[in-house]
């Protein structure tokens, strides 16, 4: 299990149990900043840390004082992917299956959270590692980073969500020339392509991450995550049924403690307190 303390004022066995986590989770007011923690094996998954991030990720969806969760790695890179070296890769083993017990259920969780996610992409993001990144809700990466769809130099296709979110957020011949090159795409050309939110200096990144979660965590939680909701079903939709699937949103939305304290702070000219996810 990821451990739930926060690394400052942890005790000498909690530091021990830490070191050895593969996810550490960490918590700061309303934010919560999972850290991938396989920096020698540049975070690539292996089974342990599916599961450590997996249930750090359902934790802090069941916990209603979180606001924004943050996904980022420990040493130079966010996650090189699928770890190529962990034991249970190595053979003939049905990736199908690899794909619908850990990537499929990953990548689920992170879209369906209760609040946003930030990916907080601090150095290489390489194949399910990129897509992880992108299954993110905003990405914000150091301008040294970059995303590399390197499933091709391996014979495999874009997977962790890879096939779907690439067209949509690129367009199909971008999406197939990042995918069949598996060239790497430095932080300010995916900026540039739309493929992320921003990419600011190496520097700035910890604090930008914190002002934009600090942010995050003060808007209306419950509001966020329906527009991420409306927004992926729309791709689907004709308008019409688009516009439908706005009307249901706002009906319950409209019922909402929140519609109602942002309407009443408006007029009050003062901050709202959302509390609703
Ligand atoms: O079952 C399945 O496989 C299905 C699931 C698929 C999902 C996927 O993610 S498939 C794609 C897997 N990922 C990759 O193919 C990326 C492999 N890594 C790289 O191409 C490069 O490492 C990077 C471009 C990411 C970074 O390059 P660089 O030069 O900065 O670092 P490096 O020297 O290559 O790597 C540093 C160490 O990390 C090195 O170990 P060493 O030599 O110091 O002991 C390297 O082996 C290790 N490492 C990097 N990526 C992985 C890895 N070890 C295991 N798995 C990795 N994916």
């Amino acid at each position: 299990m990821a451990s739930t303390k926060t690394m400052q004022g942890a005790g000498r066995a909690e530091e021990a149990h830490l070191s050895e986590a593969t996810v550490l989770v960490a918590s700061d007011g309303a934010r919560r900043t999972l850290t991938l923690n396989r920096p020698a094996a540049l975070n690539s998954f292996t089974g342990a840390m599916h599961r450590e991030l997996l249930a750090a990720l359902e934790a802090a969806a069941a916990d209603a004082s979180v606001r924004c969760v943050v996904i980022t790695g420990a040493g130079r890179a966010f996650c090189a992917g699928q770890d190529l070296a962990d034991p249970d890769m190595v053979g003939d083993v049905d990736v199908g299956a690899v794909i619908e017990r850990c990537y499929r259920p990953l990548a689920l969780r992170v879209r369906s959270m209760p609040v946003p996610v930030v990916a907080a992409v601090n150095g290489v993001a390489a194949g399910a590692g990129a897509n992880l990144a992108l299954c993110c809700d905003i990405v914000l990466a150091a301008r040294s980073a970059s995303f590399i769809q390197a499933f091709s130099k391996i014979g495999l296709v874009p997977d962790c969500g890879g096939t779907w979110l690439l067209p949509r957020l690129v367009g199909r011949a971008r999406a197939l020339g990042l995918a069949m090159t598996a060239d790497k795409l430095p932080a300010e050309q995916a900026e540039r392509m739309g493929l992320i939110w921003q990419c600011v200096d190496d520097a700035a990144l910890h604090e930008s991450v914190a002002a934009l979660a600090q942010r995050l965590c003060a808007l209306p939680s419950r509001a966020l995550a329906e527009t991420r909701r409306v927004l992926d079903a729309s791709m689907a939709l004709d308008l019409g049924d688009a516009l439908a699937l706005e009307a249901a949103a706002q009906r319950d939305l409209g019922h909402a403690h929140d519609f109602k304290e942002g309407v009443a702070a408006f007029f009050a000219k003062r901050a709202p307190q959302f509390k609703d996810r």
